[in-house]
């Protein structure tokens, strides 16, 4: 009888054994789960490093690795990046987002940069049930792609009107000319944003002009411009194209003011335009001259780290890199489905952004902020 019952609990302790190991995880390592409850993850992250609009991508990998030394000392969640490069390009963005995906051990990405990369990786992310988290991907229907994909970028849909409404109303505008970039998913967005919402207000559109990345003359669209005097110009680009078109207008005497999206949200406008950048104004949901203790401690390690102030993609990856340990911390493991259903749970989590939480479609609920590029740099705009 006494070695029945030894025999059962020998048993019953193996099965409790593979019990065990079945349930936590599959880390390359062993367990996802750690001895002390704390979850180990790799996270995968694509983003714009090399090229034309490489300061986007290198303030975002600053963003995550500020974080990323916060939370692993913290120790709650021990987080691993594996980093890399898109150059901007969907192709490149798409085939590194497949090597990370292919790896098991990786249970989530960050990127890529471009909402024009995002609307090719997105959808392969969401086919593999991995979740994705976009900082910068600002275009209309990005989390729309599917249940996977994720934002915590304040999007063009928001942004644009707040900058409208107060350039319209502080200069008392009545007519305004459009120029966007017609070969990118954001600059086409931010487009469709600013015509809709002239629109809506009433304003009298006078012309509406294209460009294309990488262009660096654009003397036909900025003539035809100047010779239509309008009250406001709304320029959709990302800061390499914008700061160029902005430095060409101001040297051919159009000195109205511009009202630009995200893109235009970068000190790279100041640093290539210099005085030519004046009069830009944008909405963001970033300032880092906020007088909150959160804020000012993120600016004061971000500085000392980098030797540079952060910015709107700084601070945006900076949060969501908390927002994927949160979700994380909250799954209790390192698998992608737990992930998934975690991030979506999100609400009111404290970031230097404010408080974060994701709507029933995985984007952002967020207030933006109005600036304008005043004595060579970003000022609140009342
Ligand atoms: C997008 C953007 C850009 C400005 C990111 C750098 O918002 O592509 O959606």
């Amino acid at each position: 009888m006494r070695k029945i019952a030894k025999k059962t609990s020998l048993l019953i302790s193996v099965f409790m054994l593979i019990l065990l190991a079945a349930c936590s995880g599959t880390n390359s390592e062993g367990d996802s789960t750690n001895a002390d409850g704390t979850v180990s993850a790799k996270i995968g992250v694509i983003s714009y490093l090399t090229g034309p609009g490489a300061a986007y991508g290198e303030a975002i990998t600053n963003g995550f690795n500020l974080a990323l030394e916060e939370i692993n000392e913290k120790g709650d969640v021990k987080i691993e990046l594996v980093i890399e490069d898109s150059a901007g390009k969907q192709e490149q963005a798409l085939t590194v987002a497949q090597k990370l995906m292919s790896d098991d051990d990786i249970v989530a990405l960050l990127g890529p940069t471009l909402s024009t990369e995002m609307n090719v990786v997105g959808p392969e992310a969401d086919l593999n049930g991995i979740p994705i988290l976009g900082t910068s991907t600002t275009a209309a229907g990005i989390p729309q792609i599917g249940d996977y994909v994720f934002r915590n970028s304040l999007p063009e849909s928001l942004a644009i009107p707040a900058a409208l409404e107060k350039a319209v109303a502080a200069n008392d505008a009545k007519t305004v000319a459009i120029l966007y970039g017609n070969d990118d998913l954001f600059t086409k967005s931010g487009y469709d944003t600013m015509k809709k919402e002239a629109e809506n207000m009433g304003l009298d559109i006078l012309t509406i002009e294209t460009f294309q990345k990488g262009q660096s003359d654009y003397n036909a669209q900025l003539t035809k411009i100047k010779d239509l005097k309008p009250d406001l110009i709304l320029a959709s680009a990302l800061y390499n194209e914008g700061a160029v078109i902005m430095d060409q207008a101001r040297k051919m005497g159009i000195d109205v003011p511009f009202v630009g999206g995200n893109g235009f949200n970068s000190p790279q406008v100041i640093e290539i335009a210099g005085d030519a950048s004046e009069g830009l104004i944008v909405a963001t949901p970033w300032f880092g001259e906020k007088d909150e203790p959160k804020v000012q401690e993120f600016v004061k390690k971000y500085e000392e780290k980098y030797s540079s102030k952060p910015d709107q993609f700084a601070a945006q990856a900076y949060d969501a890199l908390y927002i994927m340990a949160e979700g994380l911390k909250n799954a209790g493991e390192a698998d992608r489905d737990a992930l998934r259903d975690s991030l979506a749970e999100i609400k009111d989590l404290d970031g230097v952004l404010g408080k974060f939480s994701f709507d029933e479609e995985g984007d952002v609920v967020m207030e933006p902020t109005v600036l304008v590029i005043k004595e060579g740099k970003f000022q609140l705009f009342e």
